[in-house]
């Protein structure tokens, strides 16, 4: 069967590529939406994709892949700094979860630096702009074939 993927994005990536395109680029979340079917599809790979602005509907969607998704893989936006919702339900979560940014949020002020969503995804991918999409669906299919291999 095909591994099933949920990709999750947090509060006001809907404006990617329409506003702050200096600090976000240009790309829109519907080109990213689009390159993250292809690179499913090209791995067999089935795949859901969600934004809210909205921190409890994104714990709804968390959930929800505790029985609809093998692997998520979440752009947390804002909440990474704040949501303590969003680690509880991620927590609660079997699979692997791998954590993206565009940015490098290393790099950025301290409000942007600490993301405490990271200690519950076994990846983070930061800093390779809308790539780093590709290289979380990439990584997650990976751990699952290799935790399917060894059981
Ligand atoms: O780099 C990322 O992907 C972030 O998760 C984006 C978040 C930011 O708070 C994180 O530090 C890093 C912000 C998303 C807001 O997106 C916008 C896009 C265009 C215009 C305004 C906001």
């Amino acid at each position: 069967m095909a591994v099933r993927l949920m990709v999750l994005n947090g509060p006001n990536l809907n404006l990617l590529g329409v506003r702050e395109p200096h600090i976000y680029g240009t790309t829109t979340l519907g080109e990213i939406e689009a390159s993250c079917r292809d690179c499913a599809g090209t791995l067999g790979a089935s795949l859901t994709f969600h934004q809210s602005n909205h921190e409890g509907a994104l714990v709804d969607l968390v959930q929800k892949a505790r029985t609809d998704a093998d692997a998520i893989i979440i752009n947390p936006a804002a909440f990474s700094f704040t949501s303590i919702a969003l680690v509880d339900a991620l927590k609660a979560f079997d699979g692997p979860v791998v954590e993206v940014h565009i940015s490098n949020i290393h790099a950025r002020d301290e409000l942007h630096r600490h993301s405490i969503i990271s200690p519950t995804a076994r990846c983070v991918i930061c800093g390779a702009g809308p790539y780093g999409y590709i290289l979380a669906i990439e990584t997650a299919v990976h751990f699952l074939s290799a935790s399917a291999r060894a059981s």
